[in-house]
């Protein structure tokens, strides 16, 4: 195993509890736009998960949960709503709705004062990665990362591994190199498809999700005032996870 030189974060649910209180509302002031009486609850939500990329997961909605729909053009109608959706998705985090999990700002002050380079690998608009880093961490933070891999770059999104073999090829590390941090099983297909080796911080959407495959799977990253819980796999040294840990975890795992 080569040194561990980067860190490679998913965004939605993994940086921050975006999907519940975020992307779903935003889904649904998008419907109400088009004066559609789509309603996706938390429930629902939680079963469109399934599928990765909003445009897909509205697609997935019509093909397998509301599909008596009838509509000339669908295609452009779910790139319109899509479009709407997401400029609402922005306002939504320019209002500061939406802050990171436990630990994520101290883990990433600590990777970067550690020298670790950071990366971020996501099937979300790139333009959602944009609002959430500026809005929780200052615009100052976008150029601490040295690739932001983010929705339709790639043809075939997660579980599909080409957002982190295209993240590898533009910071030019190999995937024996890098971390990443996952929260769903889509996510960790992704990842380990890859062949990078992966820490899942899990919520309350991905919690029964299968992370095969995961070195190491928590509740959250932990903080000195939050301690974390090792669900599955590699135990850390404390009560948070630390940049020696990702090294121990990375060097032994
Ligand atoms: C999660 C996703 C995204 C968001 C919606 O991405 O599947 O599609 O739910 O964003 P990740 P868009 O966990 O890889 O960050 O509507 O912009 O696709
Ligand atoms: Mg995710």
């Amino acid at each position: 195993m080569k040194q561990l030189k980067a860190i490679i974060f998913d965004v939605d649910g993994t940086l921050a509890e975006t999907e519940r209180d975020g992307h779903r509302i935003a889904f649904n002031l998008a419907f109400k736009d088009a004066g559609l009486d789509w309603d996706w609850d938390e429930a629902l939500y939680g079963e469109l998960l399934a599928v990765t990329g909003g445009k897909e997961r509205i697609r997935y909605f019509l093909a397998d949960f509301h599909t008596h729909f009838e509509c000339d053009d669908i295609e452009s109608l779910i790139v319109n709503l899509h479009a709407n959706k997401t400029k609402h998705y922005v306002e939504l985090l320019e209002s500061n709705a939406i802050t990171l999990r436990p630990g994520v700002v101290r883990l990433i002050e600590e990777a970067r004062a550690a020298g670790l380079r950071l990366a971020i690998a996501t099937t979300t608009t790139p333009k959602n990665v944009t609002a959430l880093v500026k809005s929780t961490l200052g615009e100052e933070a976008l150029a601490w990362f040295d690739c932001i891999a983010a929705g339709d770059i790639v043809p075939a999104k997660k579980p599909a591994p080409d957002i982190f073999d295209y993240c590898l090829q533009k910071i030019g590390l190999s995937a024996d190199e890098c971390l990443v941090f996952e929260d769903s099983a889509n996510g960790v297909r992704s990842s380990c498809g890859a062949n990078i080796m992966t820490i899942v911080t899990q919520n309350n959407y991905t919690h029964n999700d299968d992370f095969s495959g995961a070195v190491t799977v928590l509740d959250h990253l932990g903080d000195p005032e939050l301690a974390c819980t090792v669900i599955m796999g590699k135990a850390i040294a404390g009560s948070y996870v630390t940049v020696d840990d990702l090294r121990q975890i990375h060097a032994n795992g």
